[in-house]
């Protein structure tokens, strides 16, 4: 196994004393290190807000675009290198919120990158207001009242739309979300990882106490995989009782997988002829 430190990466980090990113951070580096997986021949695309920061930390190609578009980055990577190992980490505002309509490009098309959301139920970066993941009720500076609508459930929405590796970690278990994240990287397709992620700053409600009590982890034997319905059905647990692992998994053709144009190596590696892409942008 490649030493964790390999990942290490000395740029100052600001994020809050606590604050759950840090196990994230963790679990992906270990994920990294127990894959063997060079920094080289990583790349991690990332949007704006705390969790777009991720990259910043450790050691890898990185690309930290605008906010909400780190999906339609990655897409362009993939294609480009279709064999270009890549992670996206984006924040529950940042991916639900701002880029949700690209999240819902990447189910369809079936992109083969793996999808970190760092769920905090809040915006961080913007101190507190809340995100499409907030609990109705969540009272914030902006919403004095409470929220009035309901809360996303990610996972719901990514099963039902289609994905075919749908799983929940939270960072207070960071071997457990290590896993995940190996698993995610493995499948081919798009993945999405939602992790439970504290902010002891702005979310005084989904505390370490709370999700620590709470969170429990799947046995495949009783929540099976593979069946669609029951991993819908499962989704809806939340409560006393919140579990994590993986809710859904099935074997899909990736979207680089599907094109035969492809089929002759990455399109990075091909011959370019500047030239006949003059000729497109001046419409000769
Ligand atoms: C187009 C655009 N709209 C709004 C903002 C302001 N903004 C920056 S970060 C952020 C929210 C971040 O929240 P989240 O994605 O949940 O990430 P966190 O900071 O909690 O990790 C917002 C609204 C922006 N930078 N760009
Ligand atoms: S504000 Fe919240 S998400 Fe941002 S660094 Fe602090 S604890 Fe983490």
């Amino acid at each position: 196994m490649t030493d964790v430190k390999t990942y290490d990466c000395d740029y100052e980090n600001k994020w809050c004393p606590g604050c759950g990113n840090f196990g994230i951070l963790n679990a992906m580096k270990k994920a990294l290190a127990e894959q063997d997986l060079p920094p080289e021949q990583l790349l991690i695309v990332s949007g704006i807000g705390q969790a777009g920061k991720t990259p910043h930390f450790l050691k890898c190609n990185y690309f930290h675009g605008l906010h909400g578009r780190a999906l339609p980055v990655a897409t362009g990577a993939k294609l480009a290198s279709h064999d270009l190992n890549i992670l996206v980490s984006m924040g529950d505002g940042d991916c639900y919120g701002e880029g949700g309509n690209h999240l819902l490009a990447a189910i369809r098309r079936n992109i083969d990158v793996t999808l970190l959301v760092h769920n905090n139920m809040v915006y961080g970066l913007t101190k507190g207001q809340a995100s499409p993941t907030s609990v109705h009720g969540f009272v914030t500076k902006a919403q004095p009242h409470g929220v009035t609508g309901e809360g996303l459930n990610p996972l719901a929405l990514a099963i039902s739309q289609g994905a075919g590796f749908v799983a929940r970690g939270y960072n207070g278990k960071m071997d457990h979300l290590s896993y995940l994240i190996q698993e995610g990287m493995r499948y081919r397709g798009f993945a999405l990882i939602d992790i439970l992620q504290v902010c002891v700053s702005f979310n005084r409600v989904n505390t370490t106490e709370f999700y620590n009590k709470r969170v429990y982890e799947m046995d495949a034997s009783e929540y099976p995989r593979d069946d669609w319905h029951q991993a819908l059905e499962n989704t809806q647990i939340w409560g006393d009782r919140i579990p994590i692992g993986i809710f859904y998994q099935k074997e899909t053709e990736s979207f680089t997988d599907r094109l035969p144009e492809l089929k002759s190596g990455p399109l990075l590696d091909r011959p370019r002829d500047a030239g006949r892409v003059q000729g497109v942008i001046s419409g000769a």
